[in-house]
């Protein structure tokens, strides 16, 4: 009697890597496998605006509308935020991106010589 060959079942999921588990070579035949891609989720940082005495809000709203995509009201609400308690989150990214945000934030308040100050922590 001819017998079926059996054929090695795999399992694939997203962030598999090519490697296959071919039945006819060795002796893991029919060994279900299941890889995946090493991948680390990034540590996030909450970018801060700091209070000052001389930048005006509404410089300070047009930055959080323009760097952190709020709209009037939630830049206007984070703005009071910030000039009542010294200090308020604007946002929380990955790394590079909060930092991006806050070499934006500190370049545009220097080009308009406004003391603006603007930073990162670990979240
Ligand atoms: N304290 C500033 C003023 O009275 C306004 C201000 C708000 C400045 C928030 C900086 O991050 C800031 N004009």
């Amino acid at each position: 009697m001819i017998q079926p060959i059996r054929l090695a079942r795999r399992i694939r999921a997203a962030g598999d890597d090519d490697r296959v588990d071919d039945p006819l070579v060795g002796d893991q035949v029919g060994v279900a496998t299941k890889t995946r891609a090493k991948s680390k989720k990034p540590s996030m940082f909450k970018v801060l605006m700091l209070n000052d005495d001389y930048t005006p809000m509404e410089f300070v709203v047009m930055c959080l509308k323009r760097f952190f995509a709020m709209d009037l009201e939630q830049a206007t609400r984070v703005m009071l935020h910030v000039h009542q308690k010294g200090v308020g989150v604007c946002g929380i990214f990955p790394y590079e991106i909060a930092e991006t945000k806050v070499n934006q934030v500190m370049d545009f308040a220097r080009q308009n010589q406004h003391p603006l100050q603007c930073t990162l922590e670990k979240a």
